[in-house]
């Protein structure tokens, strides 16, 4: 770069010249992102501004430590930015403490048992195969494997959580802490009743808020954070923000979570990361964002009513939030096969187990769709409508590929009328 010269962010058609194969994976990714459906309820189109921020040279600065604290020198610029987020953090939320350097929604939830447990500890978390997450419990994970974790779940009769169940087992094994949230939980959570459990038992209240977070953020659902001691997210769901991780927590708690962060199991925080933090932070306090997140659930009620009208079942009868969890029993294929047949048709989304599945969880006998992409792209009721029935189309199609193409070309005019960069609609 000349002296002198402006220099801001990163210059596409430097990657494009130094490295044309890796540039053109970027450019047919972006295009997969603008021409095929995006119902993967955990992912977004997040603003230029926020990619901005996540290519910047930020991301060359090492800043072990937090601001004013850091073990490196230099770190005057990239102080200022995390404290601007975590104000906006603390602003949006209500929150007294929040900690903005998590890589990751996993590495929050790391930090929370390291905070609030030692290894061998008792925890009472949602199980896996009725909508909890890997980080709750599974056998396979780090918590599953050091952990003592005792799983409650949904009522059979009505898919909600089962409150009686979870103060039972709260009574039964006394926890040191109790998690709240899921990933494939289409109903609201009841914050309060889970606090007067925690209060019942001694135990530390956890709500892992990474798929909901965006919601409480543009006000459209009720929020964790009142009630919680802790509560943990990622960063890149219905909020819209770059890939990473969040945890605010009340005051008495914030040396133990910014301990347990780092030194505890970080080192350098991705300071482009906090950065983004920081802009979609500004971002979710405006009306738009407000008007964005009732948007997203009106959306998904939409779109599960009219599965359900294609006769597929909603799971808990439909949806609450920006997520819903659909039954497809009733068409004659499971999860796996219409996972393959929706992405051979240009729809991407996820097969996902239902409770009480007969199927494994690689099978499974149903698929998850969100409505937070698709909402970004400005699509509404209408739109729900022709998805659902491109959805119904594709999974009843067998493996017929014309009927694919077919399906495949409608999905692109659909998607031609609802861009999604240069700009998302914020
Ligand atoms: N993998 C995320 C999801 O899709 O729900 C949860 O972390």
């Amino acid at each position: 770069m000349p002296r002198g010269e402006k220099y801001y962010g990163p210059d596409f058609n430097a990657l494009e010249r130094q490295d044309p194969e890796i540039a053109s994976v970027v450019i047919s990714e972006l295009e997969r992102q603008r021409h095929d459906l995006q119902l993967i309820a955990s992912e977004n189109f997040t603003s230029s501004a926020v990619l901005a921020t996540m290519g910047s040279t930020l991301s060359n600065k090492y800043a072990e430590g937090y601001p004013g604290k850091r073990y490196y020198g230099g770190c005057e610029e990239v102080d200022k930015v995390e404290l601007i987020g975590i104000q906006r953090a603390k602003d949006l939320f209500g929150a007294e403490h929040a900690n903005l350097q998590p890589h990751s929604g996993a590495s929050a939830n790391v930090a929370v048992y390291q905070a609030f447990t030692k290894p061998g500890d008792t925890v009472l978390a949602m199980s896996l195969p009725h909508g909890g997450h890997l980080t709750h419990g599974a056998k396979v994970n780090f918590s599953g494997k050091w952990f003592n974790v005792v799983s409650y779940g949904v009522r059979q009769d009505n898919e909600l959580i089962d409150y009686d169940q979870l103060r039972d087992l709260a009574l039964e094994h006394k926890p040191k802490m109790i998690c709240s949230g899921a990933t494939a939980y289409p109903s609201l959570i009841d914050f309060e009743k889970v606090r007067q459990i925690c209060d019942e038992v001694g135990a530390i209240m956890w709500v892992d808020a990474a798929h909901f977070i965006g919601l409480v953020a543009g006000k459209a659902i009720p929020s964790p954070v009142p009630y919680a001691d802790v509560v943990s997210f990622t960063t890149h769901k219905v909020l819209r923000g770059p890939r990473g991780g969040m945890i605010l927590s009340k005051e008495k708690h914030a040396a133990a979570i910014d301990k347990a962060i780092f030194p505890g199991m970080q080192g350098g925080p991705i300071m482009s990361a906090v950065a983004g933090k920081a802009v979609v932070l500004k971002e979710c306090a405006t009306a738009a964002y407000q008007n964005y997140a009732k948007k997203v659930i009106e959306n998904c009620q939409a779109l599960a009513s009219d599965l359900q009208k294609e006769g597929m079942r909603a799971v808990s009868g439909g949806t609450q939030t920006h997520l819903a969890l659909i039954d497809i029993r009733s068409t004659g294929v499971n999860g796996k096969v219409a996972d393959e047949r929706c992405g051979k048709s240009g729809i991407s989304l996820n097969k996902n187990s239902i409770p009480f599945d007969p199927e494994s969880p690689a099978v499974s006998s149903g698929i998850r769709v969100g409505t937070a992409a698709v909402t970004t792209q400005g699509m509404g009721r209408e739109e729900m409508k022709v998805i659902a029935g491109l959805i119904s189309r594709a999974i009843k199609n067998g493996d017929d590929e014309n009927q694919a193409k077919e399906i495949r070309s409608e999905v692109h005019q659909l998607t031609k009328r609802f861009s999604v960069y240069p700009e998302p609609s914020i």
